[in-house]
């Protein structure tokens, strides 16, 4: 099997995970970076030996000789990247949040579509290992037929020290970490048609809001709630899990602090420690989303080689991007938001 090259753009925070993630892939190596910052562009190029470095994208595309792009930057620079990705006919990456506006995120997916270039978003929570674990459960049939549920991420954990932009934006939770909840959501209880929601800033040294909590109507019945906070202090911190409540036919499902899954069926009750695996380079609190990184990266590759669509597909995402912008609608007119004002 021929290995695939790819290129990265953006060598900042967040990067250094997804260097590390193909790094552990397989059939896979990373051979041009770009960061218009020369700091980042030489730590993480010598952190992971990479010799072909750039400080601009266009001048990357034009000498090539990669399979695909992975691009870690901030949203602002999403668009004309994916665009410039598309035009050059390479696969492409992109980080979320996918796009500012859903006009620009559905401009990205069309871009490549009439390039015919497979499109991805690094839509990770949904890799997470407890979250699959809670899927293979819910799919045993165990709980019975899914009618609610729940997805929650509340923390006190200080974000802004990693990520300092994400204190300066108009808009923060619902983008930021809603946007991996909702998609959560989607994964495990389908495609939601409408949204109902509130959200709050607790926090006067951040410009947006910090406190959201969204009510989905799935198209197949099922009634569920997305809530997030960073302004909640617990005991015990849980930064960054993210926990789930299910209610079934048969029985319930609970993913709660500590990465413990309970499934109560009439057959018992199991208790399981769904803890993700602390891969070498990782370091907790983080290594669940890490941990995450690595599987989608190894999707990625997967899919490219077999020709299949990405689970969360730049297609796909268009529905949870929808989701985040009806949030911010309905938190803003204080009405329920259908979807097809977004993705009709
Ligand atoms: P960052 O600001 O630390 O890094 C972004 C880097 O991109 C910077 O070094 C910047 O110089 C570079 N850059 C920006 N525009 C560029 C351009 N046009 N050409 C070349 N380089 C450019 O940001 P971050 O915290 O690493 O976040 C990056 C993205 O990753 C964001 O969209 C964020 O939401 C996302 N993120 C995702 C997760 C996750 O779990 N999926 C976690 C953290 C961050
Ligand atoms: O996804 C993100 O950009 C991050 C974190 C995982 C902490 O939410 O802000």
């Amino acid at each position: 099997m021929t290995d695939l090259k790819g290129a990265v753009i953006g060598c900042g925070f967040f990067a250094v995970n997804q260097m590390h993630g193909w790094a552990d892939a397989s059939n896979v190596s990373i051979v041009a970076i770009c960061d218009r910052d020369p700091e980042r562009l030489k730590i993480v190029g010598d952190q992971f030996g990479i010799e072909r470095r750039y400080s601009d994208a266009a001048e990357m595309f034009a000498d090539g000789g990669f399979h695909f792009v992975d691009i870690a930057t901030t949203v602002p620079s999403h668009r004309p990247l994916v665009e410039m990705a598309a035009k050059h006919g390479v696969p492409v990456i992109c980080q979320k949040p996918f796009a500012l506006t859903m006009d620009d995120a559905k401009a990205m997916v069309a871009a490549c579509d009439v390039a015919g270039v497979p499109l991805m978003v690094h839509e990770n929570f949904r890799w997470q290992s407890p979250i699959r674990a809670a899927k293979a459960a819910i799919e045993s049939g165990a709980i019975g037929e899914v009618f609610w549920g729940r997805v929650s991420f509340r923390s006190g954990y200080d974000v802004f020290s990693g990520q300092p932009y994400l204190a300066t934006g108009k808009r923060f939770i619902i983008e930021d970490l809603g946007i991996h909840a909702l998609d959560v959501a989607r994964y495990l209880f389908g495609d939601a048609s409408a949204v109902t929601a509130r959200t709050r800033r607790v926090n006067p040294k951040i410009a947006g809001e910090d406190v959201a909590t969204m009510m989905l109507d799935h198209e197949n019945g099922i009634t569920s709630v997305v809530d997030c906070s960073y302004a909640t202090k617990l005991p015990v911190e849980p930064f960054p899990e993210t926990l789930l409540e299910i209610d079934g036919s048969k029985g319930t499902l609970r993913l709660s602090q500590g990465y413990r899954l309970t499934v109560h069926s009439p057959d018992g009750t199991q208790v399981s420690d769904v803890q993700p695996p602390l891969l070498v380079w990782a370091s907790r609190p983080w290594h669940n989303i890490q941990k995450s990184v690595a599987l989608i990266e190894q999707h990625w590759v997967d899919c490219l080689k077999e020709k299949r669509e990405p689970e969360t597909s730049g297609a796909d995402n268009l529905k949870t991007f929808a989701l985040v912008e009806a949030s911010y609608r309905s938190a803003e007119e204080g009405r329920t938001v259908q979807l097809a004002e977004f993705l009709g």
